[in-house]
């Protein structure tokens, strides 16, 4: 299977968040993809390549176009401001305040789109978001002309960013970008199967009421885990995508058998839909050692997940996400890739 990659993620590095009361480095860093990188290349999984330029067209279809060009603007506006280090959203338009009218400064833009200070700018990160945004459009290219899979090695990750915010690490929804993307190419149906640790909130927004796009989320219970406040069992989708949006949030402490037989569930929802492209957001959170999350896979399981997947026998899309524990980040992502080719 061929990777997309591009060197421009690392302009995205040295951002801080606030962990437990204080300001650390993030976890979302460089050296995730980098070691995602080597080991695509030490597995021997396929050619790595370097991602086409593509134009924001895409991203217009799932994004609000006042969102989309605001990205390029924080990091000009922040510093124009005279402020330095990194640009973290403080102030959020909740309950009782005033959503729907758009503030003028970068403080308060920032909060006008996102939900939450895990998604931060430094210098190189807009450069950082369009590479991701390409990788995913050309590793959907690669899946349109007609190969079986393409690996998007995507960083920064995308699929808690919705139509018109910003959150969790997440900017631009690569992975709903591209679902959209093989509906606007003729696929009349497309599912996207998230397994990343996090629930997927922006992906589900962005499709909750549409029946042409399938949403299946595995991930920890927003009653006990980030983003906390979707992700629910309930929530079936709306309208015209009422019954096709899936979410099994699971306890602190899933393993392989309790996780394993929920992917099996949303296989088989999946099947049933009778998608033409499948999309999976791939994080590898979900693993034992991983330093922000509860769930306890263990890196021989990601290779079945890979087979599962494969068992749909679709054309596939994997989108990289999450995952932070770095030294067994590439063993795990490439795992699930590798367990796909069997
Ligand atoms: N102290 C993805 O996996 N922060 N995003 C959690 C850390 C947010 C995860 C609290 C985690 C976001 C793509
Ligand atoms: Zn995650």
């Amino acid at each position: 299977m061929k990777t997309v990659f591009s060197p421009l993620h690392a302009g995205h590095g040295g951002q801080m968040e606030l962990v437990a009361g204080a300001i650390v480095p993030g976890f979302e860093k460089p050296s995730r993809a980098e070691i995602v990188r080597a080991r695509v290349e030490a597995e021997g999984l396929g050619p790595i390549l370097a991602p086409e330029t593509h134009d924001l067209a895409a991203a217009a279809r799932v994004h609000r176009q006042d969102y989309l060009d605001f990205l390029p603007t924080v990091w000009p506006l922040w510093e124009a401001s005279g402020k330095s280090g990194s640009a973290i959203p403080f102030t959020w338009p909740t309950r009782g305040l005033r959503g729907d009218v758009r503030p003028k400064t970068i403080d308060a833009l920032l909060g006008f789109y996102s939900f939450d200070g895990g998604a931060s700018f430094v210098e190189g990160t807009w450069e950082a978001i369009k590479s991701s945004y390409d990788v995913a459009m050309t590793a959907a290219d690669i899946v349109k002309a007609g190969e079986r899979a393409a690996f998007a090695l995507c960083r920064p990750p995308g699929h808690h960013a919705g139509a018109a915010f910003m959150g969790g690490y997440c900017y631009i929804n690569n992975a709903a970008v591209a679902a959209q993307w093989f509906r606007d190419q003729g696929a009349a149906r497309v599912s996207i199967l998230d397994v990343d640790y996090h629930h997927g909130n922006g992906t589900q927004e962005i499709f909750y009421k549409r029946g042409d796009v399938q949403v299946l989320n595995l991930h920890g219970d927003p009653m006990t885990e980030y983003p906390f406040f979707l992700g629910h069992a309930d929530e079936c989708g709306a309208g015209e995508g009422e019954g096709f949006n899936h979410n099994y949030p699971m306890p602190f402490g899933t393993d392989w058998e309790s996780w394993g037989a929920a992917l099996d569930d949303a296989c088989a929802k999946l099947q049933a839909y009778r998608p033409e492209v499948v999309v999976v957001s791939l994080g590898v959170d979900t693993f034992e050692k991983d330093p922000i999350s509860r769930f306890k896979l263990k890196s021989a399981d990601y290779p079945k997940i890979g087979r599962r997947i494969a068992a749909l026998g679709l054309p596939t899309l994997f989108v990289m996400e999450g995952g932070y524990a770095v030294d067994e980040i590439g063993i795990n992502a490439v795992g699930v890739l590798t367990g796909f080719e069997g």
